[in-house]
């Protein structure tokens, strides 16, 4: 890890009389940043929701162009589960509360989750 200086007190300068006196650099020896922990969301199989509804979800929820929703409207119709996407736990939480509501709305049993990366 890189210490950097982060702080200088009472540095003047000029003419050496307040140059320095009495004063410190600190260091941090962590970074300032910390990553965020990363949830994936997860859509889940079922036999009863249509795949153009499944299709429609991750195009509205997710940003997805068509032909990558289908692609992961498929994998997850062959394979039983599959990622929509990764995001903070706020976004990730936000996202499944709306597959949900949505789902539920239009009475399709579709299954929405996250998980820790
Ligand atoms: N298996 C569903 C069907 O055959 C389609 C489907 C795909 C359902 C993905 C849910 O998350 C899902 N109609």
């Amino acid at each position: 890890m890189i210490a950097r200086p982060i702080l200088m007190q009472n540095e003047k300068g000029g003419d050496g009389e307040n140059a320095n006196r009495g004063t410190s650099v600190i260091t941090r020896t962590k970074p300032k940043t910390k990553k965020p922990n990363l949830y994936r969301v997860l859509l889940l199989n079922d036999d009863y929701t249509p795949m153009e509804f499944v299709i429609h979800i991750l195009e509205r929820f997710f940003q997805k162009d068509r032909e990558a929703a289908t692609r992961i409207m498929l994998h997850v119709h062959n394979h039983g589960v599959g990622e929509c996407g990764i995001y903070t736990y706020e976004v990730a939480e936000t996202k499944v509360s709306q597959v949900m509501d949505f789902a539920r709305q239009h009475q399709h049993p579709l299954q929405c989750v996250m998980e820790k990366k």
